[in-house]
């Protein structure tokens, strides 16, 4: 039998992806987690049926959200991550040496344990010692942090189900209270050709809470779209005020997505998207 498997965006298209079988079906406490080995891009994971990585094309994705402002920073030591249960962003934060320390909060512990098994490639910085795992409400995490964090990078699934609190006013002021002077936050921001709606009203709350409010684009060939959105926010930082050249050379060297021209021309906005996530 032909097995194939589409995620489809609500303009009614989408990818598909041949499946030659599924490993893992579960049900978590707050959602279903599927992995399934695919014919062409590895082994693959859905979260309430939504694409959320896979082993041949991830990268597109964590190392956009991860290195953008990671070297947009002077010395990033101590880094927050928010969901990002599958380890890619964490993987991708600790190749900066400067890293003292990276918490990784994660509501979803099974979605974890399912993709350190499934999903090596992926989760293999979990165990690092640099590395603390919190299973946990990102929304309650931040509450009580203030000014402790140089990086947090919000690796969310849609703002749908478990992700809804992570796209609310509240959670975004309280990620600005945490982070410290010169700290940046980048957000998954949803694809600006399958999502418009989603992306007009988060980036209409980030403009209320942030002094500095700026999208980046990059293609992503698993997502809805094929195209996708990060919002680099801060309270002091502009995008592009500074690149550190030793760093991005250095990361560049291994990285299969990440240089300096990336660096630069990813914050270029098509006139559409201007539109979209002005007020
Ligand atoms: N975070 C998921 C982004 C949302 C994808 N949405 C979708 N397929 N409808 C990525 C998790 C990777 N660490």
């Amino acid at each position: 039998m032909d097995l194939k498997y589409t995620e489809f965006n609500d303009d009614g298209y989408g990818l598909t992806v041949k499946v030659k079988e599924t490993l893992v079906h579960e049900n978590t406490p707050f959602q279903t987690v599927d992995i399934i080995e695919t014919e062409g891009l590895g082994k693959m994971m859905l979260m309430d049926g939504l694409v959320m990585t896979s082993e041949k094309d991830e990268y597109f994705y964590h190392e956009m959200i991860t290195h953008i402002p990671m070297i947009s920073h002077k010395n990033p030591a101590n880094i927050l991550v928010i969901g990002g249960g599958d380890g890619g962003t964490v993987r991708e934060v600790v190749k900066h040496d400067c890293v003292e320390k990276v918490t990784m909060c994660e509501i979803d512990g099974l979605a974890v344990d399912i993709c350190k098994k499934y999903l090596p490639t992926i989760a293999c910085e979990l165990d690092n010692p640099k590395v603390n795992v919190v299973i946990g409400d990102g929304v309650e995490f931040i509450k009580d942090k203030k000014n402790m964090y140089d990086i947090i990078l919000i690796d969310s699934t849609d703002p749908l189900g478990p992700g809804v609190g992570l796209f609310t006013e509240e959670f975004y002021t309280d990620v600005k209270n945490a982070l410290k002077p010169n700290g940046i936050m980048v957000a998954q921001s949803e694809s600006p050709i399958a999502d418009k709606k989603e992306m007009k009203a988060m980036y209409k709350l980030l403009n209320k809470v942030f002094p500095v409010v700026k999208p980046y684009l990059g293609p992503i060939p698993t997502y809805p779209g094929g195209f996708w959105s990060w919002a680099f926010c801060s309270n002091d930082v502009k995008p592009l005020d500074y690149i550190d050249e030793k760093r991005a050379s250095s990361i560049s060297n291994t990285a299969k997505i990440y240089n300096i021209d990336v660096h630069k021309a990813c914050f270029a906005l098509p006139n559409y998207v201007k539109e979209l996530i002005s007020d």
